[in-house]
Formats: C-alpha cells, structure tokens, sequence
C-alpha cells in the first residue's frame, strides 16, 4: 500500500515537473544569468577526454569503428601530468573570456569528473585520478569565471544507450539489446552529480539529440531537475532545431545564427532566447594533431563581431593535448584576441544586437547608454552606403583617435567616406550618438 502511495506521489511529481516546462517560467536567478550571459559576449569551449591521446578529433571512437572494448583501454593512457588550471584559466582571463564551456562527457561516454553511478571516469579509470571538472571550477571561482558542462546525451559506451542511434553504432561490439529508461536515469544522476558538487554553474550545455530524433528523452524531466537544482543554470541543447520549452539559450554550431552553411543547422528561427554562436579553431574540436588549418586571428575577431551583431555569444573551441597542456597556436590565437578586446572591447561586451542587422560589410552593436557602434568589416573602397538608422545622427566619430567621421544622411542610407588611412586591419568602428 505504502509502495502504492509512493507511485502515485512520485508520478504526481514527475507529471506537475513536465507541466512546470511546458509552462517554464525562467526564475529571476536564470533571468539575472541571461542577463550577465548576454553581456559576458565571449566563451571558451574546451573539448577534452580520452580521445585527445589519438590525436585525431573527439570523433575518433566512431570514425575510426573502435570497439568499446579496445577503447576502454585508452583511459588508463590518460595521465595529463602537465594539467595546471590556474595557468588555463589566467589565460582565458588574458583573452578576453568571461566563461569556460567544458566537456563532463562527450559522446564517448567517459566522464571527465568523479561519478559514483558509474567506473567509466577520469577518477577510477586513468593513472592521473584526479577530477580535472573540479580543479577547473576551483581556479575558475579564483579568478571569477563562469564554468559551463557540455554533456552530451548521445552515448557510445553505455549498454542501455538502446535502441542505438544513428552513430556509434555496428561496430561498438554493445550487446543488442538495453532499457533505454536506465539511460536516461544514469544520465540525469551524473547531471545531479554535475550540479551538487561543484557549486554554482554557469549552465548545461546539452548536444547529440540528433542521434535520436525520436526517442523519449524525458526532456522536461531532465529540464526541470536542473532548474530545481540551480534555478540560475542556464539550459540550452545543440538539437539543430528550434529551442524547447525548458531551455534557457539557443546555439548555432560553426554557423552564425541562422545561416546554414554546415547543412545541419535546420532551422532558420532565431528565437528571443539570449544566443550563443560555438567555432573552432581548426576543422575538428578535440585535440587534432595534424590539422594545422588554423583560422585566422583576423577571421575570428571578424566572426565574433557578426555574432554580436546578432546579439549572440561567441564560444570559441580549442581541445587541450593529452598532456593537459593548450595547443601553443591556440594560446597565440587567443592572446591576440585578448588584446584586440583590450582596446575594441567596449564595443562588444555588454552590448546588444544593433539596430542595423549584420551586412557582407559588417556588423552593428548597441551599447547600454544607447551608443551605437558600426563595425565596418568589408571595406571594398572609401565609400559605403549604409541602411538609415532609425534615429537621426547626432554625432558620428571613428572609435579609434575620436576624429569626425565624414558621411551624408540620403534618402537611400547614410553615405560614408571612410579614407584608407582610417581603415583597420580587422575592423573600423564607427561611434554614432543619435
Ligand atoms: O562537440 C562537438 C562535436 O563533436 C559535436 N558538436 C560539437 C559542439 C558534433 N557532432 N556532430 N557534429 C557536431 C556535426 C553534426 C553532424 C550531424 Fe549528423 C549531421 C548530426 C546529424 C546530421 C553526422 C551525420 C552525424 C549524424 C548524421
């Protein structure tokens, strides 16, 4: 009778739980934390497991058909000896960063922090045995860096991650067979590991729903025990399509919100959620040590403007080497970065999407006080006409030097002449006070 009762208040729970999500009202916490993630701009994605021993991408697993069995033996590989998160996080903070995104699990299903509902992690499986999430997240508390969990639903180790999806299957030699309800039990007790012992999070930063499009995941469930847990945690999910109820931020993968040129980005719906555009570095996100197709300083500093002409975030990825130490050219990348922050920087943090919305030749953003900047990207020759702006120009200067900046109001836009000495190597910013 009692057991009865049990059921029947446990069910009352779980139901009211989906009906709080499909009613979601964010909590002030998680609107305070929108707020402090739209002005923050500018992440670091960390991809970082096993799979950096290979050397070939956080993909490896499926890429290259490796049987759990034979990949079960690379953690006990896995001895960063030269992991230091103070250094790590000294130089996000010299880039420019306001918050690391780091993988607790990736589709691999091995668990960078210490779990107690399964052996498959960094702490009982790998000579080093120490929890790398939890010296990360101290540092980052240190030095004042939001720490985000990327945690990927997709599993391509655990038995009941059953039926399979349309990866990592076929050649994982898993049984055939599995209680898909175990799975997402197993993973919802590690995101309830993930939010109780490492203080307050940034946020879960969900991907692999795609594997299976139509599987019960138990969103709302999931959704709502983060949100119990960490009313601030912001949710969002790299599901490609537009957000669920539950969910707290939309992310674009590789492509600015939306575009399509990756061809799996499905939706063009840019929803109201804060947002948050994720790049890498060279063609892969985990370490890759012969891809040497770096993008340019000058690419990325010109990508993150566009996203914050978006009003999106930018995460860029860099996938530390198995020796915990951060590639030297993503280091090099950064900095340089960071410097251009140093001196561009009031023009992006804490600003919003600006009134004209991003163009081939740049980008606009608007600034608390009302400022607004024009970042001229794509300069062909000295004149540029621009869209109007929905007020008239009161005064219009170069960022750089404070100078008057020569334009004419038309009726078809605003008329810039922009002399080639005043152009910028990666970007000309206009200061406009309307
Ligand atoms: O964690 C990083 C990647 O490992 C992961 N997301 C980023 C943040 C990622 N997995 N896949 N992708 C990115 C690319 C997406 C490929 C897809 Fe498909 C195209 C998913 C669904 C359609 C390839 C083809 C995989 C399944 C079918």
């Amino acid at each position: 009778m009692k057991r009865v009762i049990l059921l029947a208040i446990s069910l009352f729970a779980v139901s009211s739980l989906i009906f709080a999500q499909e009613n979601y009202q964010p909590s002030k916490e998680n609107l305070e934390s929108r707020e402090w993630f739209q002005d923050a701009k500018y992440g670091l994605f960390i991809h970082w497991g096993v799979y950096s021993i290979l050397g070939d991408g956080e993909w490896v697993m499926n890429n290259q058909k490796i049987p759990v069995k034979q990949y079960e033996r690379l953690p006990s590989f896995f001895n960063p000896i030269d992991f230091d998160a103070a250094e790590w996080v000294s130089m996000v903070k010299k880039a420019g960063m306001k918050y690391i995104t780091i993988t607790s699990k990736h589709h691999d299903g091995f668990a960078m922090f210490d779990s107690d509902v399964s052996e498959y992690d960094i702490v009982d499986k790998t000579p080093y045995g120490k929890d790398v999430i939890k010296m990360l997240k101290d540092e980052c508390d240190k030095q004042g860096i939001k720490l985000f969990f990327y945690h990927s639903q997709l599993d391509w180790h655990h038995p009941d991650y059953f039926p399979r999806g349309g990866t990592g299957s076929g050649f994982t030699g898993r049984p055939q067979n599995g209680n898909w309800d175990n799975y997402i039990d197993y993973m919802n007790a590690q995101l309830t590991e993930l939010l109780t012992n490492y203080g307050e999070i940034g946020g879960i930063w969900f991907d692999g729903m795609w594997d299976k499009k139509n599987a019960d995941w138990r969103l709302a469930e999931t959704y709502s025990l983060i949100h119990e847990l960490q009313p601030g945690a912001m949710i969002g999910s790299n599901h490609h399509v537009k957000p669920y109820p539950g969910e707290d931020f939309q992310m674009f993968e590789r492509d600015l919100p939306g575009e399509n040129t990756m061809g799996f980005n499905q939706t063009n719906t840019i929803s109201a959620l804060p947002l948050e555009m994720c790049e890498t570095m060279n063609g892969t996100w985990g370490f890759n040590l012969q891809d040497q197709n770096y993008k340019s300083v000058k690419r990325l500093i010109q990508t993150m403007v566009k996203a914050s002409g978006y009003g999106a975030n930018f995460l860029l990825n860099t996938g530390p080497m198995p020796n915990g130490e951060i590639q030297p050219e993503n280091v090099d990348t950064l900095i340089k970065m960071g410097k251009w922050l140093e001196k561009y920087g009031e023009t992006i943090y804490e600003t919003r999407k600006g009134p004209i919305a991003p163009q081939d030749w740049g980008a606009t953003t608007i600034a608390k006080d009302g400022t607004v900047y024009i970042h001229l990207l794509e300069l062909k020759d000295e004149n540029l006409l621009i869209p109007s702006l929905p007020e008239k120009i009161n005064s219009a200067t170069y960022f750089t030097g404070g100078e008057k900046v020569n334009y004419s109001e038309t009726d078809y836009g605003i008329l810039l002449n922009i002399p080639k000495e005043k152009q910028e190597n990666y970007d000309t910013i206009l200061t406009i006070k309307m």
